[in-house]
């Protein structure tokens, strides 16, 4: 068995990617270690805290979502949040340890009468010294131009599937439409948040396509979140055949070995997963998670049994916003301790400055 390399390569070819899923297992995770150790802490987790900012009524049809116009979930529709709203919650992720917030909204794309609410959420969000993340659909040049400008770190939205079998899945934009909008993304100088959901009913070959697709990009993706679709009854996907759990591994371990700087989140399906099965998403390459109570519409595990999965398993929480600071290096190790502090003990914080506050003031 050959030695995996670190090094990024945009030219991945299917038939490479798919000799990775077909590898034995044990090799392919291992493979999967050996490039997730020489490129990162492979005990440490970056914790992202999501929050829905507009929910429901979505004029799209992906057929997996909650969310979508198109089916009835019997889900609880609500307008764009109130920017206090938002940043009371994104306060409760912080004194919790996340270090990333990310809000969503069920949009085709921001409207403009929208825009000066979203860019003050990131500007007051960001001012609390978290990263920021959003998805809010389809963005044009000058709407990414805008978020970035407004402070925005990273913009998720997501591939989904492969080429071939995107159109079972959504018929309302178009795969093309997607990558547009990456493009966007990243002329703008914003990060990168691009990824896919697994277990729609799709075939291997359609996971070696996601993936594919994601590690031929003009650069990988910054974050790639990695999600297992979360059933939703109502759906058109409501009672799709369970995928076979260690298939869900092998896209993690995949990923891990053909972008290997970038963050790999094991994304939504988390509340669905046992404890072994999320050991061996992160033992495969997972680096991130999403931390709270909920995803967008859907629940996720608790926090305190996360708490209690990072201890059991020896991880700690990462901290990788980059401080631009005289003493940078310092308050990044007094960062780490406080993420560390936060998300073992909440309580640690009651009415105590975190390290943020003095960086921000
Ligand atoms: N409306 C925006 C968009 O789609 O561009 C942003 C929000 S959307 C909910 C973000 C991503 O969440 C989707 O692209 C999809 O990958 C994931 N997602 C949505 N519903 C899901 C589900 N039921 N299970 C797993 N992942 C899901
Ligand atoms: C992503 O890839 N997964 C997150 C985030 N990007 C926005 C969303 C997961 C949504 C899961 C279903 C729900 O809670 O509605
Ligand atoms: Fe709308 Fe996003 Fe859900 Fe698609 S995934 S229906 S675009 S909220």
């Amino acid at each position: 068995m050959s030695l995996p390399s670190s090094a990024v390569r945009n030219d991945w070819t299917r038939v490479e990617v798919r000799a990775l899923f077909e590898l034995p297992f044990n090799d392919l995770l291992f493979q999967a270690q050996q490039v997730h150790r020489a490129n990162f802490d492979a005990n440490a987790v970056q914790v992202s805290t999501l929050l829905s900012i507009k929910t429901g009524a979505c004029p799209e049809d992906c057929k997996y979502c909650s969310q979508s116009g198109h089916y009835d979930t019997g889900l609880d529709k609500e307008k764009l949040l109130a920017i206090q709203k938002v940043v009371e919650e994104a306060k409760n992720a912080r004194e919790k340890g996340a270090s990333r917030f990310c809000m969503g909204a069920a949009w085709r794309s921001p409207r403009e009468k929208d825009m000066p609410y979203v860019l003050e959420m990131v500007r007051q969000v960001k001012a609390l010294g978290l990263e920021t993340c959003m998805t809010l659909g389809m963005l044009d040049g000058d709407q990414a131009g805008r978020l970035a400008e407004a402070g925005l770190d990273y913009y998720n939205h997501n591939l989904d599937t492969s080429p071939e079998h995107y159109n079972q899945i959504i018929t309302t934009r178009t795969y093309q439409d997607r990558l547009d909008t990456l493009a966007r993304v990243r002329d703008a100088g914003m990060k990168v948040c691009a990824g896919g959901i697994i277990g729609l009913g799709e075939s291997r070959e359609d996971r070696v396509g996601l993936l594919t697709q994601l590690a031929i990009l003009p650069a990988h993706p910054d974050s790639v979140p990695i999600n297992q679709l979360v059933k939703i009854p109502g759906t058109p996907l409501g009672d799709v055949e369970d995928l076979d759990p260690f298939e869900f591994v092998r896209t993690i371990a995949v990923a891990r070995i053909l972008m290997p700087k970038s963050m790999v989140r094991l994304s939504a399906g988390r509340e669905q997963m046992d404890e072994a099965l999320q050991a061996l998403c992160f033992m495969a390459g997972a680096n991130s998670i999403f931390y709270g109570e909920k995803l967008l519409t859907t629940t996720n595990p608790e926090a305190e049994a996360d708490r209690l999965l990072f201890k059991r398993l020896g991880l700690s929480p990462k901290v990788e916003q980059a401080i631009a600071h005289p003493e940078g290096d310092a308050l990044l190790a007094q960062a780490r301790a406080q993420a560390a502090a936060g998300f073992f003990d909440p309580a640690a914080h009651q009415g105590q400055p975190l390290w943020r506050d003095a960086m921000v003031n």
